[in-house]
């Protein structure tokens, strides 16, 4: 893939750290207003380099070219969520010759994310728009109201019945049980205090609903006691803060760190790796990253997803209206056990424990509904 153009800003404004959530409402105009930098870049996908050939031709004169456009509510690098839709949006396109696909990163100013799309699907270029976010169905759904014949592919957040829309969406409890687990295991063979942490890039409703009470729900089924210290960093890219907030954490006990905030998450690991604790990884496997301070990777599928998703498209079969959720016995949900960084890191009490959990919810012999409800058969 090529960069055309780079556009970069930044400035300094950041939110305060919030651990209340009683009274916590998901706006994104407000995240708005704390997000600090815009950034922007587009280019041109593989697909669109391979247009010339004759095949590519014949079939364009046919009507069948598709144009399609991701549009990443961030930057790419650094979000391997992002990367992984990328990834698997650009095989699919790849290998139906005469698409193409432009990648457009929205930046974190989500207040421009509406207007961004709404240049899109004004452009008239684009026959699907594909994203990525909780955020996104919401927004998608006020440019579509709009643009009639606009159809979006939305991975990563909820929407029924609006036939311009499909979504699909991971179990994330079942992703977040799975870390509080291997985090639980890890710190109770430390010893000390049985504490663990979250560092969120924001808060909304996924992450407080769903992504920390699963993680707490893992770590409460190895035991009662465990409690969960969690922080916000109020972005998606400062490490400076991230790295703070974990090493606060660490100083008051904390023996296990689950970073979920995009570009912050190297603040974490390197807090984690200078104070002696760990940190377990989530949408991708993270081993490689700090072999022996990483000690646990729940993942996603969403490069799986996003090629299946598109391919479906492309062959005119996707239910838009739908909206999909997926978990580990689906296959988009998992834990990577069999990463030789893992077997140096962890004990193998705690690996059989873990796989034993592992095994029950990959045979669907155990699942979690979103709300929590354990279902066994
Ligand atoms: N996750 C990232 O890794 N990078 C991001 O830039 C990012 N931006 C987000 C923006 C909004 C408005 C929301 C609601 C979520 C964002 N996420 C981001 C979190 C992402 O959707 C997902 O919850 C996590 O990656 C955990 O799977």
């Amino acid at each position: 893939m090529k960069k055309v153009e780079t556009v970069l800003s930044s400035s300094g404004a950041h939110r305060q750290v919030k651990r209340g959530f009683g009274s916590l409402v998901f706006r994104v105009a407000l995240f708005a207003l704390l997000s600090a930098a815009g950034s922007g870049y587009v280019f041109a996908g593989g697909g669109a380099e391979k247009s010339g050939s004759s095949q590519t031709a014949g079939q364009n004169l046919a009507g069948k070219g598709e144009s399609l456009v991701v549009f990443v509510p961030g930057v790419v690098s650094g979000s391997p969520i992002y990367e992984m839709l990328v990834a698997g949006v650009q095989k699919a396109v790849d290998e139906k010759p005469g698409s193409t696909v432009k990648v457009v990163e929205g930046g974190f100013n989500q207040a421009e994310w509406e207007s961004k799309i709404t240049s899109l699907a004004a452009s008239g270029v684009y026959q699907l728009i594909i994203s990525s976010n909780p955020a996104m169905p919401a927004i998608c759904q006020s440019v579509a109201a709009k643009f009639p014949k606009q159809k979006f592919l939305l991975f990563d957040g909820h929407l029924e019945g609006n036939p311009q829309i499909y979504t699909l969406r991971y179990n994330q409890r079942e992703q977040a049980y799975l870390a509080g687990y291997i985090a639980a295991l890890v710190a109770q063979q430390a010893g000390g205090a049985k504490k663990l942490g979250l560092v969120a890039g924001q808060e909304y409703p996924a992450m407080n609903d769903i992504i920390f009470p699963g993680y707490l729900q893992g770590a409460r089924a190895v035991d009662r006691a465990f409690s969960v210290d969690f922080r916000v960093v109020g972005n998606w890219y400062d490490a400076g803060k991230g790295s703070e907030l974990a090493a606060s954490m660490i100083r008051e006990g904390a023996k296990v760190i689950l970073p979920i905030a995009g570009g912050a998450n190297q603040g974490v690991i390197q807090a984690a790796s200078d104070g002696g604790a760990k940190v377990v990884w989530f949408d991708v496997n993270g081993y490689g990253i700090k072999p022996g301070v990483v000690v646990g990777s729940a993942i996603l599928k969403q490069d799986r997803a996003a090629y299946e998703k598109t391919r479906l498209y492309l062959e005119g079969k996707l239910p838009f209206g739908k909206a999909e959720l997926v978990g580990v016995a689906d296959g988009y949900v998992d834990f990577v056990d069999d990463d030789p960084a893992y077997i140096a890191a962890v004990s193998e009490t705690v690996r059989k424990q873990q796989a034993e959990l592992v095994t029950r919810l990959r045979k669907g012999a155990l699942t979690l509904r979103e709300d929590g409800t354990e279902v066994r058969k």
